[in-house]
């Protein structure tokens, strides 16, 4: 058998990415994620649609921002920077912290006071990142971090950063090389806008060098309390229990509008009912358990199919055939386990007796 020594994103994907002989790269191995048949989620849609479910949650931090964070921190050295800087829901700082320590960089993130999951708070601190908690916002901590990292020399590394973007639009190479095409839809959770931005990017790229027939749909979902793209307008003060999109003024709101107008997709909500609901059925019926953000693709992919989307948008003329669509799984489940025991009900208490275990398991 032959063994493939994998060795992260920029290895595998150089050429499309701003890497020169002079990058030091550092890598986590990350990227090489599954793209795993959703039987169950495929059989609820009908004939003619194949559901896919992109585990990034697999990646070495546990969720997607080590994509773009291997070529944010690499170029950050390349540069000379010493210090990093992020505001954070709590992934990009896990990721940023975790690179830094790697690299040998000093790593500072601002969290929103409170509202990240335990997960992702104890990653940043365990990589010895400077972790301040913030009495405000992820908005207003990212506007601290654009207004200390314009006027200091210490590198931002939130997906404002072109770096970032470049390195997450590999998840969508990573499809389409799976797939042998990109996929009819892809349905992905909306939170300060850079990863749909990054999936339409490397989609567009991969088309232009001829990897690609087509280019998907872009279906974007935002949490209802947390949903400025859908309403229009930023909101002020966001509210979700899907802490990682707990964003109210996206710094990626035109590029995100422009992947789904280009694409002729769309941006919609989820309401955090449809957000458990989603993440209890991944998780029971398909295994996968991600973080509450990640199932709004899949609360999202319910309610389309719910309405009637995917079979109106096709030609009614033929029968459908073979329509996949790629769900992103943004997080790993473990990232916010304060979620799952509100969620599940707790272990029942029982005397340390066979015959009340015999019980409780019933016939
Ligand atoms: C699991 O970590 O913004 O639309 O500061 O952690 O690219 O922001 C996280 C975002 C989806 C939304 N799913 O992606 C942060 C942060 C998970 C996330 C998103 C995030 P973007």
């Amino acid at each position: 058998m032959k063994i493939i020594n994998y060795k992260g994103v920029i290895d595998r994907y150089k050429k499309y990415l701003p890497i020169t002989e002079r990058t030091p790269v550092i890598s986590l191995n990350e990227g090489n994620t599954p793209l795993i048949y959703a039987s169950y989620l495929s059989k609820l849609m009908g004939r003619g649609f194949a559901v896919y479910l992109k585990y990034e949650g697999l990646n070495p931090t546990g969720s997607f921002k080590d994509r773009g964070m291997t070529v944010a921190i690499s170029k950050a050295l390349e540069e000379g920077s010493k210090v990093v800087m992020c505001a954070s829901t709590g992934n990009t700082s896990a990721s940023a912290a975790a690179y830094a320590a790697k690299a040998g960089l000093k790593c500072v993130v601002l969290i929103p006071k409170g509202a990240i999951a335990l997960g992702k708070l104890s990653q940043a601190l365990i990589h010895g990142a400077l972790v301040l908690a913030v009495e405000g916002n992820f908005d207003t901590a990212l506007n601290l971090v654009r207004e200390i990292t314009r006027q200091y020399p210490i590198t931002l590394v939130n997906s404002l950063n072109p770096y970032r973007i470049e390195g997450q639009k590999t998840a969508s190479f990573e499809i389409c090389d799976v797939l042998g095409n990109a996929p009819d839809f892809q349905i992905i959770p909306v939170g300060n806008a850079g990863n749909i931005t990054s999936y339409w990017k490397g989609y567009k790229e991969y088309k232009e060098l001829g990897k690609i027939k087509r280019l998907p749909k872009m279906l974007g979902f935002q949490a209802e309390g947390a949903a400025p793209i859908v309403k229009g307008h930023p909101i002020k003060t966001p509210k979700t229990i899907a802490t990682a999109i707990r964003i109210g003024n996206p710094a990626s709101w035109q590029q995100a509008e422009r992947a789904r107008d280009e694409s002729g997709g769309l941006i919609d909500t989820v309401t955090d009912r449809e957000i458990l609901s989603a993440y209890k059925l991944l998780a029971a019926k398909e295994g996968l358990f991600v973080e509450p953000a990640s199932a709004a693709s899949v609360a999202g992919l319910l309610k389309l199919s719910r309405c009637g989307y995917f079979r109106k948008s096709h030609n009614t003329q033929h029968t459908i055939h073979n329509k996949k669509i790629v769900c992103i799984l943004t997080g790993h489940g473990l990232k916010d386990p304060e979620r799952t025991i509100k969620t599940i009900k707790s272990p029942k208490v029982i005397k340390p007796n066979i015959k009340a275990i015999l019980k409780e398991i019933g016939d």
